[in-house]
């Protein structure tokens, strides 16, 4: 019969402890075809939790402890019961459950059923029909609760699930296999190890079923849930979507762009300064000046791009030659683009003529409008050309 673990963490939880396993063992009951056992995981509890625990494990072996010599909080406790669950005790499928009857232990058949059923996490839900939190909490708790979860899943971008920082979970080990290494960095060893590791989970296609359940507020002992919490776990989600922002190509090439403009912007006047007043033939100072700022613009943006924007796609050293000519004429296209669609507006159309009014300037609006619509197509005609001919994919 497969093996599934309930692991149960304590800091100071001597009473909660107690009265909590009777409890488990007797749901276990309920549940058939799985072999049910529990593992507590304490911190050498200054309360002395796992001199209980011992006691129970003698009289009892489907209870198990584990001891930690030293406190490494909630993540590093998990950390160590899920290497041991999965590892020593041999389990398929574990739990993550509060020692301090805030979880409704009279779900975990239906847990067990939404696993034999095909979920791979289960979540343990206040924030779905028929799932709760205490009326009795204060305002500032209801708050930081509700909008914490509402902070993670708009940052996240991730409104399917709707109990984010649940504590109440199951977990089949495929996906703590596959989570484990994300969730081992230090920034998890606190309770931010919750959301970092569903995180992980549901970015590499994991199954997550959410089952509701009324979480009940503590009434021995205390809460270890400190300030700790919130400041890691904004500072984890924002850095989280910083760095898919600065994964993203069309960022990236947005952003080479920005650099770009400012290069030809910056070179012009810097050129316009060094450069003596001549005239040869067509070539004023200013052409020669302009010319040679766009080419800057366009060795910042072909450099840019090739070592960032399509760092996955580089170019070799003996392309480098023969595809710089090609970005040149790529970007030929699109100053070309933006000429044809200025000079369709104001000549073509007649806008020009039409809107010359003595108040109102619609002349420079219809101008911008045209001028705008020419730098976007001229930005799409780009990144295509990028993608399709000068960074193709292999
Ligand atoms: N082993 C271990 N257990 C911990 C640690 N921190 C918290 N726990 C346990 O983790 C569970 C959840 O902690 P709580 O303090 O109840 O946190 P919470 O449920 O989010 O907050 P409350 O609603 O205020 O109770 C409890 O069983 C704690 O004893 C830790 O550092 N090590
Ligand atoms: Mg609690």
């Amino acid at each position: 019969m497969q093996k599934a673990v309930v692991i149960v963490p304590t800091f100071n939880e001597r009473e909660n402890i107690q009265k909590l396993i009777p409890l488990l063992l007797e749901v276990f009951k309920q549940i058939k075809n799985w072999e049910m056992s529990i593992l507590v995981v304490d911190d050498t509890s200054p309360d002395k939790t796992y001199e209980v625990v011992e006691k129970i494990t003698k009289e009892n072996k489907a209870v198990k402890l584990l001891l930690n010599a030293k406190k490494e909080g909630l993540g590093g406790a998990y950390l160590k019961g899920m290497d041991y669950a999965f590892g020593e005790l041999g389990a398929s499928v574990i739990f993550q459950f509060d020692a301090d009857l805030s979880h409704d232990h009279l779900k975990i058949p239906q847990f067990m059923q939404e696993i034999d059923e095909g979920a791979d996490l289960v979540l343990g839900s206040r924030y779905v029909k028929g799932g709760g939190i205490p009326a009795n909490w204060g305002l500032h708790r209801k708050f930081l609760s509700v909008v914490g979860n509402i902070t993670i899943a708009t940052v996240l971008t991730n409104f399917n699930i709707h109990d984010w920082t649940t504590g109440f979970r199951a977990v089949r080990k495929k996906v703590f296999d596959k989570v484990r290494p994300y969730v081992s960095d230090a920034r998890f060893m606190g309770y931010t190890y919750q959301i970092g590791f569903l995180n992980s989970a549901l970015r590499q296609g994991f199954k997550v079923k959410e089952v509701p359940f009324m979480f009940v507020d503590r009434t021995i002992g205390k809460s270890k849930l400190g300030v700790e919490y919130m400041k890691n776990t904004l500072l984890y989600i924002f850095k989280l979507r910083l760095d898919d922002l600065l994964k993203n190509r069309i960022f990236k090439f947005a952003f080479v762009g920005g650099v770009g403009t400012l290069v030809q912007l910056v070179s012009l006047a810097v050129l316009r300064l060094l450069l003596p007043d001549f005239q040869f033939i067509v070539f004023t100072s200013f052409l020669v000046a302009t010319l040679m700022s766009i080419e800057l613009a366009i060795i910042s943006n072909f450099t840019l791009n090739n070592l960032w924007t399509f760092a996955d796609r580089k170019l070799k050293t003996s392309q480098i030659p023969g595809k710089f000519i090609q970005f040149n004429f790529a970007s030929m296209g699109s100053i070309l683009i933006q000429l044809v669609i200025n000079s369709l507006g104001e000549n073509l159309i007649g806008l020009k003529d039409l809107f010359v009014l003595p108040i109102i300037n619609f002349n420079v609006d219809t101008g911008l409008f045209f001028a705008i619509t020419g730098i976007l197509i001229g930005l799409f005609w780009n990144f295509f050309a990028y993608n399709k001919f000068i960074w193709k994919k292999k």
